[in-house]
């Protein structure tokens, strides 16, 4: 049990150890590179602490990016055999576009456009920021041209994901009905992942063969995105996803106004006005009040409620009236629980037969997902909603410090001595730190 100070202090120890002279590691032993998501986050608790440090975490994620304009959600900057799948099961040399520096070959949320407006904000407007993000605005905009052009067939506004670690919920049980259509080879799997971490609370083995076989698909095809499109099995149209490219096209927008970057703001806004349209008339589940993943392979909706339902309020993708919709779901709703017996948020609907509430991204709340929530919420002026979920996160770091993920029930939390999954977790103290700056 932390007070406020130690907290603080706390977050910042936590960062400071994960620190890697130019980049952030999420976490000791079980995530020892520089993951995509992750990097955004940990720049925005930099940026409350040593501002040089989240311009450096940054411009050390960019240094993965490939000549398409594709991140990889990992960059290998050094070798460890701590982590299973490394660069050598990835091989994304195999693509024409890979750098020099070794990568994973597939992408993740692609929330460094927001997360840069952030800390220019945190910088208070300095000049000096904005130069920086001036010198790579190209750069971050690249990425979403690659989405809008390599990963939209229809052309509807909505990128696809072709592998679940693309979309950062690795095992929501929402994949359980993709991998139903598949049938894979009993591949060898080199886990070290279960060796750190209980492993009832990791995704199964059986799961982590149709990860790798996805995986081993691309590598046949030489990662050529023509092909992906045209063969994958795992082509789902992701609200989460969606939703963070979307919030960083408006951050691009808001920042190419200040530099002058007509043409791309051009580029920006007509991309964005098409993928609000297309989130709201295909994603959005007016009987669920929620949003929803489209499988593009097998043509269907998958109308399941997760705490990715709510992320496209951070992007200002529904209208108030569809906000107040959703909100029925949290304080008080099937999120919440009656009387609130819930912490907010579970990563899935606690009321779903599938969900499980200390298993990954099966049910256990992950301070990433509220603090897009809590920023989604305070857009709406939903501050009631917005200080219950603040409250709630910050309660589960005061409680445990910072564990990867955390149990939703409160009465569970009564006998629990620790939180889930990696501990000293650094997303955690990043957006930890925000919240309580803010
Ligand atoms: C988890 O995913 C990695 C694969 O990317 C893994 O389990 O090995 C997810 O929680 C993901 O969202 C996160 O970015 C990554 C590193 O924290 O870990």
């Amino acid at each position: 049990m932390y007070s406020t100070d130690q907290l603080r202090n706390h977050f910042t120890a936590v960062l400071n150890d994960n620190w890697q002279d130019g980049f952030t590691i999420p976490c000791q032993g079980l995530y020892p590179f520089q993951w995509f998501w992750d990097s955004g986050f940990i720049a925005l608790g930099w940026a409350h602490l040593d501002m040089d440090r989240a311009k450096q975490e940054i411009l050390a994620l960019l240094k993965g990016q490939w000549s398409n304009g594709f991140i990889p959600h990992i960059v290998f900057h050094n070798p460890s055999d701590s982590y299973y799948p490394g660069p050598e099961v990835y091989r994304a040399d195999l693509s024409e576009h890979a750098p020099e520096i070794p990568t994973s070959g597939i992408t993740q949320p692609p929330v460094t456009g927001f997360v840069l407006q952030d800390m220019f904000r945190i910088s208070g407007n300095s000049q000096e920021l904005l130069f920086f993000i001036d010198s790579i605005y190209d750069q971050v905009f690249a990425n979403h041209q690659y989405f809008y052009e390599n990963r939209d067939p229809n052309m509807e506004g909505l990128v696809y994901i072709c592998h679940n670690w693309e979309a950062g919920t690795d095992n929501t049980p929402v994949w359980d009905l993709i991998w139903d259509t598949f049938s894979v080879p009993e591949y060898q799997l080199n886990r070290k992942d279960t060796k750190l971490i209980d492993a009832s609370h990791r995704p199964s083995d059986a799961e982590y063969r149709y990860y790798i076989h996805l995986v081993e698909l691309f590598k046949s095809w030489n990662y050529q995105d023509d092909l992906i499109a045209e063969q994958c099995p795992f082509l789902i149209q992701d609200p989460l996803f969606n939703s963070m490219l979307i919030a960083s096209n408006r951050s691009l927008i808001w920042l190419g106004e200040l530099l002058g970057r007509d043409q791309q703001v051009e580029q920006l806004r007509a991309w964005t006005e098409l993928a609000v349209q297309g989130m709201n008339d295909k994603l959005y589940d007016p009987d669920l009040k929620g949003y929803v993943y489209y499988d593009l392979r097998g043509e269907r909706k998958l109308p399941y409620l997760s705490s990715s339902s709510f992320a496209p309020l951070m992007a200002q993708i529904p209208s108030a009236s569809q906000a107040d919709e959703m909100i029925g779901h949290l304080c008080g709703g099937r999120f919440g629980g009656k009387d609130q017996e819930n912490f907010l948020c579970a990563s899935f609907d606690p009321l779903s037969e599938w969900f499980e509430s200390s298993r990954y991204w099966r049910g256990p709340v992950w301070i990433n997902l509220n603090w897009i929530i809590y920023k989604g919420l305070r857009n709406y002026q939903l501050n009631t909603e917005a200080e219950q979920i603040k409250k709630d996160t910050l309660d589960l770091l005061t409680k445990y410090g910072c564990f990867e993920y955390f149990e939703p029930s409160r009465e569970m939390n009564e006998g629990l001595k620790a939180g889930y999954g990696g501990n000293n977790f650094s997303w955690s103290a990043a957006l930890g730190l925000d919240l309580l700056n803010q």
